[in-house]
């Protein structure tokens, strides 16, 4: 049940909703007259309605047609006014760094954060291996999207150091059939993601995000080559590393040199870990939910889910491992986390890519724990709701 109310001092709406039965508070905050009328609920007359509701609360004021859309709106507020402590929603600004194309959950994580209202893509580079072809991915995928507002470029390709896997580094994305030869595709912003990420960052001092969800060489040739921007990064955050397992995540493995600079560079603000990220499988009702939903976008990640299936033989359905740094910057309740000083083991010859906890060094928020039916809830709402 919806009503809502106006306050001519503050000129906005007041929205109510109230929960369901086994729910008995009542949520309440102010949304902008825009943001009231965006949620489809049409230009009615406002309404006097006492607040806390009277008992027998009438039920005139009651918009059931947009039910559905209104409660969105007003969740999705909710959620960011908690996290803002009160404030006016203001959007993050994030770079998502990504290695699209092998796993399906870089897709995955561009779709979630390109519909989240907390989060302002401001662009999209890709790393590791062949980028001209993940960036081509990016580049429908955006379109898919909606949002060919959001400027990309392809970063680098190769790790600053030695890797184990060398020849992965030519293998061409599994996902790259999801871009067909009829689609005219919108041109990179820029020839690289250095070149991208200067300007980016520089139009919007400590404002920014980084959020890597690939290998770290384009955010360490970022920190070595222009040290001065990287420092008005708002921060990083990562889908990185594990410091419970003894193995090397793929991420690090792909250029443990990278991680380093990087995890030691003070920028660093959250790592989601292997051990904590590998625990979000999506459920067969979320994938039956993205093929109900049938938009654009749900088709996409359907069809590039399709694609990438037969290239991984463990997974039974996607992990979403990068969505978790997208979302702790919105909602840091749905994890537990453990400051901690991280180094990357670069000596051995049995360990190199391994992220250790260290005393010295900047303390990271290092995940230990993850609420995986809030997160995957918030993403098949946000994706198919
Ligand atoms: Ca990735």
């Amino acid at each position: 049940m919806l009503y809502y109310d106006s306050d001519d001092r503050f000129a906005h709406y007041t929205v109510c909703a109230r929960l369901p039965a086994n729910h008995r508070e009542f949520w309440v905050w102010p949304l902008k007259a825009a943001e009231f009328l965006r949620a489809g609920c049409g230009a009615r007359t406002p309404n006097q309605v006492s607040y806390p509701p009277r008992a027998g609360f009438d039920d005139r004021f009651v918009v059931p047609a947009n039910a559905r859309a209104l409660m969105r709106q007003v969740e999705e507020n909710a959620m960011s006014k908690r996290h803002a402590g009160g404030k006016p929603l203001v959007p993050l600004k994030v770079i998502i760094d990504t290695d699209i194309g092998d796993d399906i959950d870089d897709a995955i994580a561009i779709a979630y954060a390109a519909r989240r209202p907390e989060l302002d893509i401001r662009a999209v580079t890709t790393v590791y291996g062949p980028v001209k072809m993940r960036a081509k991915i990016v580049s429908k995928l955006l379109h898919v999207l909606g949002r060919d507002d959001i400027p990309f470029a392809p970063g680098a390709g190769r790790p600053l150091g030695p890797i184990a896997d060398e020849h992965r580094l030519s293998l061409a994305p599994n996902q790259l059939p999801f871009v067909k030869e009829t689609d005219s595709l919108r041109a990179p912003a820029c020839a690289s993601a250095e070149e991208l990420l200067l300007r980016a960052i520089e139009a919007h001092p400590n404002e920014i995000w980084l959020v890597t969800i690939g290998a770290m060489t384009n955010a360490a040739l970022l920190i070595q080559k222009h040290p001065q921007t990287a420092a008005k990064l708002k921060g990083i955050v990562s889908m990185a590393g594990e410091t419970r397992l003894l193995l090397a995540e793929y991420n690090i493995q792909c250029d443990p040199d990278a991680a380093q600079i990087v995890l030691r560079s003070g920028l660093m603000r959250f790592l989601g870990t292997l051990d904590v990220t590998r625990r979000i499988v999506m459920r067969e009702k979320d994938m039956a939910a993205l093929r109900k939903a049938d938009t654009p976008p749900c088709r996409a990640l359907i069809e590039m889910t399709d694609l990438w299936k037969p290239h991984q033989s463990s997974k039974v359905r996607p992990v979403v491992y990068d969505m978790c740094p997208l979302l702790w910057l919105y909602a840091p309740q749905h994890f537990k986390t453990q400051p901690t000083g991280v180094a990357v083991e670069l000596q051995g010859t049995l360990t190199r890519g391994m992220t250790v906890p260290v005393k010295e060094g900047p303390p990271i928020a290092v995940s230990c724990d993850v609420d995986r039916k809030a997160v995957l809830d918030e993403l098949v709402h946000t994706l198919a709701g």
